[in-house]
């Protein structure tokens, strides 16, 4: 017989979520929810909380990226709910298996006018794998359950309950919650046989992994078919570093060389969206290795579409028999385009410019990054800077809004970066416009002791808005922002620390500061507003 146990919603909820290894929540308080908090406070459960539910969700997403397990966030009825659904949405994006838990105004007097009273399931369904209101207390394990498989279940994402007010704070007596296993989806062994042939026959193949090669555990089983094939690999999103940078087939800079001068593209475990050109490599043929049927694109023919448990595909492409074209010169053409474009960044990243380009920043933060640090990006022009000079030493420590390109990350990554790795550096890299979306939030970060650095490329613009809209019509509105603004006075008066570095020179010294501080820590760099990201498009 099944062990039972006896508790309200939020105990019941909570047992649920434990089984699946969930370890804290991230939320922003509602009454809606307090037998959530109850069934936490009473059992040790980590709560943390912040300043906007945005923050909660962003959070979550942050725990689920870097930990691979799905991380949770508990919002309460109404406002609560609608302000995490750009978090849900990105999430949605970065399939990454985020649980919201939403309280819900009583079911019993629906209609009447209750306090926040709101479907949410409607609000939220487009942008998650499953949204449910959950109608009986007895019903919450099941509901759980059938939740975070569906998050966890490739292609991965978001889920959403809500639990009506009575729901939660009533008590059931059920069978003890039990995690299910998701087992993995073999694809086609036709299928992969076909890709791994067309790839050992291509004479200039490229492979470009994403994220989903990291969250399905996919890293080894990469390295090991790009060895066997002799592919060179360049990365993106979560996927970066899956290749250690000193890695003879890592390559990061020759993108253009690359996708240019290939016949064939195999893209791993990332859509073929407007980061990969849709798709289009001229007249390369296209691999696309997907984790599951629905992630292969409608848009593009490829010549083969393996769609299952990417380790698995993986392994065979490194296990494929056939003869294999050698691809010495192809990567060693490669390399040329890439030590060339290596040699362009350092001198940038040494520029001793006044006002300060955002390449500098760089340059001196990589002096100050252990290998092992997760950076994070929220912003536009200085995060595509980071993107460009940054080299990221370990998959997985790499958190980028994804496709969805959401401002307002910055600082509920950064709570999740921290709680999932209290020992490692974290560094969000900000613009001074993405600064405005969660700031406040270093206030969550003070008061529970959750130190970061925070470096905010401060240009004093919106520039990615800016120097395209001045592209395109000669003037710009709505783009400015107060020059040489305090951000680190803002984090000083929430409890931080912080100062503005306006020299060169001072850089490196102001970035050990930060990391030595322990407490949030905000490095303001005034930097040239003169200085635009070079784009092949204007819009953003
Ligand atoms: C929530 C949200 N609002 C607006 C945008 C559009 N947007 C993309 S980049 C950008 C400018 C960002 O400015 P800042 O953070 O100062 O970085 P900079 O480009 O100046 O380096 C804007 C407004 C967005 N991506 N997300
Ligand atoms: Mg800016």
């Amino acid at each position: 017989m099944a062990e039972r146990i006896e508790g309200h919603g939020g105990q019941l909820a909570l047992a649920a979520l434990r089984a699946y290894g969930v370890r804290e929540m991230f939320t922003l308080s509602g009454g809606h929810v307090f037998p959530l908090y109850d069934a936490a406070h009473t059992t040790g459960f980590p709560i943390y909380d912040v300043r906007h539910e945005q923050s909660a969700v962003f959070a979550a997403e942050a725990v689920a990226k870097l930990q691979r397990r799905p991380g949770l966030a508990v919002l309460t009825a109404g406002p609560g709910v609608t302000n995490g659904i750009s978090g849900l949405t990105s999430a949605y994006f970065n399939a990454s298996p985020v649980v919201v838990l939403g309280g819900r105004a009583p079911a019993f007097r629906w209609g009447s006018g209750s306090l926040q009273e709101i479907d949410h399931v409607p609000l939220v369904a487009p942008v998650t794998k499953h949204a449910e209101t959950v109608l009986a207390t007895d019903d919450i394990p099941r509901a759980v359950g059938a939740a975070v498989t569906a998050a966890l279940t490739p292609h991965r994402g978001p889920v959403f309950l809500d639990l009506p007010l009575e729901v939660v704070f009533s008590v059931a007596d059920v069978d003890a919650p039990d995690a299910a296993a998701v087992a993995p989806v073999e694809a086609d062994p036709d299928e992969v046989a076909r890709a791994a042939g067309l790839i050992a026959g291509a004479h200039r193949p490229v492979i470009v992994a994403g994220s989903d090669v990291w969250t399905g555990d996919a890293v080894e089983a990469l390295r090991a078919a790009a060895e066997a094939l002799q592919v060179p690999v360049f990365t993106n999103g979560m996927g970066r570093g899956a290749l250690p940078p000193g890695h003879p087939l890592a390559f990061a800079k020759a993108r253009r060389a690359a996708l240019g001068g290939a016949d064939l593209v195999v893209v791993v475990g990332t859509p073929l969206d407007f980061r990969l050109g849709f798709g289009d490599f001229g007249d390369a043929a296209v691999v696309h290795v997907v984790d599951s049927p629905g992630q292969r694109a409608q848009h593009v023919q490829p010549a083969a579409a393996p769609a299952g448990d990417l380790r698995l595909v993986l392994t065979a492409f490194a296990d494929h028999p056939g003869d294999r074209v050698d691809h010495a010169d192809w990567i060693a053409q490669l390399r040329t385009a890439e030590e060339a474009a290596k040699a362009r960044d350092a001198e940038a990243m040494a520029a001793d410019t006044d006002p300060i380009r955002p390449a500098r920043v760089y340059g001196e933060l990589r002096r100050v990054l252990a290998p092992d640090a997760i950076t994070i990006g929220d912003g536009g022009d200085f995060v595509s800077y980071a993107g460009k000079y940054l080299e990221p030493a370990q998959p997985g420590t790499w958190l980028d809004p994804g496709p969805y390109g959401c401002l307002g990350t910055g600082m509920g990554y950064a709570m999740g970066a921290r709680v999932s790795h209290p020992d490692r550096q974290v560094c969000v890299l900000m613009g001074d416009g993405a600064a405005g979306f969660s700031l406040m939030d270093v206030e969550s970060l003070v008061r529970q002791r959750l130190p970061v650095v925070i470096v905010v490329g401060n240009n004093g613009i919106w520039g990615l808005e800016k120097h395209p809209m001045q592209a395109m019509y000669g003037y710009d509105v709505a783009a400015d922002l107060q020059p040489e603004l305090r951000y680190d006075r803002v984090v000083e008066a929430l409890g931080g620390a912080g100062e503005t570095v306006a020299k060169a020179a001072d850089l490196g010294p102001a970035l050990e500061r930060a990391f030595a501080a322990g407490v949030p820590y905000l490095v303001n760099v005034l930097t040239d507003p003169a200085d635009a990201y070079p784009r092949s498009s204007n819009l953003a």
